[in-house]
């Protein structure tokens, strides 16, 4: 094979200019990330909010039309200055219009978002089987009621009859059979989807009138792949209908399984107290930080963090103890069943490191920065992958790799080297003191209990003060950070805006990271920041107004929560029916453009802040927009400006609650509390 040659210094290369650094205050609206990366230039350490300032964006990617799946190109189709006036003629080299290079890009999107949350469910799923079949002495089914609930969802009856009576069956015999059936969701040969029926009936039958019903989760994923090959799929229509099939077997498919599945080896959460932000570490104890997404590997830390042993071990070093700390999903999952406390956001993650004070970083899969390892470098902290596809090349880098056979042994080696590592500290930790109380761990059940019906059994109280007025609607904010806005800031403007606005807010990801350090998952904020209606119900509950639902696969919470709002009824009888919008406000994963696409084809009206790769063709950017609505209920929108965000979604749930009838409602609950005003005054 031929040797690719480096290109040749044609003169003499100019003198390093000085390194552009960030304007900490202009980067994050946290003062605790602030601090971190003044200290980080002041040690010539660079961190992503540095490295953003130095390199741009590429002005024709991020518009959806460059196209680069094949050897011909890359081929870019700039909007002309001034835009298209009469017929666009842009092509590629084979003739490929703007709108099926950005439908392609877009799908790609899809199918990459899609993979990540599916491949971490099947992960789950293979750990379950283990389980279930008592191979591995680590994980157990935790959750039986969870489930008895799901089993019937995956065609696994929960009774037998004998002798002519109904008995309930054996638990370990429907463990199996589920965990069996939902293996079998990835590559099955024939049928569809099972979790697909879970979907409100009448959303359902319109998947399946449009024949996008998945009919496994891998070959939807697959078929992407194909269709956006260069010579197959040239109809950007099509080319969505594929993208929104590959959603569903994400947001019903993979994401839920993994889920559900979780839930029931580690437990459903249910509300619990904990902390938020870099004072969370504790310069005493031994820090270890896990990071990443799967809970299989981050609940064997937890439980081996615990064990008496350990503590007396982390004591024989030196230290008074071991304090854990969760990054990105790893820190959401951790903290809903255990109350972890979580560290930071994906775009800090690099500061965590930075305080000095980090003895091991434990990472697994997904939103995890390779540049993590040369920060490491400056310090004494041991990073540690641990899964077979997530490996870092640079040397300082140690791999342990997690077995679920041997996972408490694992976990073990790893907290040891933790705990080994804290006398090798230097003298220069430097711990931000800011840190939030949170409450978390909210899902399905929990609100069930919390605004549920007089026997709590039901989504009724929910609805009836959302027919009321005084809750004016639902709203799933959620998604990533993203380095080309303020760290935080599109988050809290969004989300504080809609409580104000009496929109009680649901969230997961980094969304409910940066909630939990603004302090906005307390009940006390709600007398701070909500209006009259929703801090009502707030205060007579006891609950925070955003209530954080957990990782981004559980965004399939939010899917099951909407779900059951329609089934206790008058609100309508699809998703799209109930006031109810949806927001990625600094997004900036693929998995985030499968989320949003699973929720604008359940019904969502969907809005991302930052901007959408779909900006240089207008009429396929048109289409995942009005078609959409007309197709499915929801549809896309953009809106990089928080405020305008936030009311773009608050007059779409005005518009359903028009459409419902209940607009009136609300008029005379904001006139009660005028009136009650008025007379306090
Ligand atoms: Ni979601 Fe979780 Fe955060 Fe974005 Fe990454 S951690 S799976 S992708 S960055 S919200």
């Amino acid at each position: 094979m031929a040797e690719i040659k480096k290109p040749v210094a044609k003169a003499a290369a100019p003198k390093a200019a000085e390194p552009k650094l960030a304007d900490p205050i202009a980067a994050t609206i946290d003062p605790a990330s602030q601090e971190m990366i003044v200290r980080a230039q002041k040690m010539g350490i660079d961190t992503v909010f540095d490295r953003a300032v130095a390199m741009k964006p590429c002005n024709i990617g991020i518009q959806g039309i460059c196209c680069k799946n094949c050897a011909m190109g890359p081929c870019r189709l700039p909007l002309p200055k001034g835009g298209i006036e009469g017929e666009d003629t842009r092509k590629g080299l084979c003739g490929a219009t703007a709108n099926t290079i950005a439908a392609r890009n877009f799908i790609r999107m899809i199918a990459g978002g899609a993979s990540a949350h599916s491949d971490h469910g099947r992960c789950v799923a293979e750990v379950f089987l283990s389980a279930a079949r008592k191979e591995t002495e680590a994980y157990k089914i935790k959750d039986i009621n969870k489930l008895l609930q799901i089993a019937p969802h995956l065609g696994v009856a929960i009774t037998v009859e004998k002798d002519g009576e109904v008995m309930d069956r054996d638990v370990d015999e429907i463990a199996l059979e589920v965990a069996e059936k939902a293996m079998n969701e990835w590559g099955k040969p024939e049928g569809e989807l099972l979790f697909a029926k879970r979907a409100p009936a009448t959303l359902y039958e319109k998947w399946k009138k449009h024949g996008v019903v998945p009919r496994n989760i891998d070959r939807e994923i697959v078929e992407i792949m194909h269709r956006t090959h260069m010579g197959v799929d040239q109809d950007y229509k099509n080319l969505m209908k594929q993208g929104t099939r590959a959603a569903i077997a994400d947001g019903w498919g993979g994401s839920m399984l993994a889920t559900d599945l979780q839930d029931v080896l580690f437990g459903t959460p249910y509300p619990l107290q904990s902390e938020a932000n870099l004072g969370i570490m504790k310069e005493d104890h031994v820090n270890i930080i896990v990071h990443g997404h799967e809970p299989v590997l981050s609940e064997m830390i937890v439980a081996v963090a615990q064990k008496p042993e350990m503590i007396e071990y982390a004591k024989s070093k030196g230290a008074k103890g071991i304090q854990l700390g969760g990054i990105c999903c790893t820190a959401n999952e951790i903290l809903q069943r255990h109350g972890v406390p979580t560290a930071t956001t994906f775009l800090s993650q690099e500061l965590a490191i930075i305080t000095g004070a980090c003895d091991a970083m434990v990472v697994d899969i997904q939103c995890i920065m390779q540049n993590l390892a040369n920060v490491a470098k400056c310090f004494h902290t041991k990073l540690i992958t641990t899964h077979p596809i997530a490996k870092m090349e640079q040397d300082n880098v140690i791999h342990i790799e997690f077995d679920e056979h041997y996972a408490l042994e694992d976990a073990e080696k790893i907290v040891k080297m933790g705990i080994d590592n804290f006398a090798n500290r230097g003298a220069e930790v430097m711990i931000p003191h800011q840190k939030c109380t949170q409450i978390a761990g909210f899902g399905v059940e929990s609100i069930q209990y919390h605004l549920g019906g007089t026997f709590r059994g039901s989504y009724y109280t929910l609805n009836d003060n959302i027919i009321n007025g005084r809750i004016r609607g639902i709203a799933g904010v959620v998604g990533c950070n993203n380095a080309r806005t303020r760290h935080n800031e599109a988050h809290i403007q969004v989300v504080k805006e809609l409580i104000k606005n009496d929109v009680i807010v649901l969230t997961t990801g980094c969304n409910g990271i940066a909630c939990a350090m603004e302090g906005l998952l307390t009940p006390e904020a709600a007398a701070v920041h909500c209006g009259p209606g929703l801090a009502e119900v707030c205060e007579v509950v006891g609950i925070p107004p955003v209530l954080h639902m957990g990782s981004c696969v559980d965004n399939s919470r939010i899917l099951l929560a909407a779900t059951e709002v329609v089934k206790a009824g008058g609100l309508g009888k699809d998703i799209c029916d109930i006031p109810v919008a949806g927001s990625a406000p600094e997004w900036m994963s693929e998995k985030a453009i499968s989320i949003g696409h699973y929720f604008v084809v359940s019904g969502v009206y969907t809005v991302f802040g930052v901007t959408l790769p779909t900006s240089g063709a207008p009429v396929f950017h048109n289409h995942i927009c009005k078609d959409y609505e007309k197709l499915y209920g929801g549809m896309w929108d953009i809106e990089p400006d928080p405020i305008k965000h936030a009311h773009l979604m608050i007059a779409h749930i005005d518009k359903k609650r028009k459409e419902l009838g209940i607009d009136k409602a609300r008029e005379r609950v904001l006139m009660d509390m005028a009136d009650r005003q008025a007379l306090e005054g």
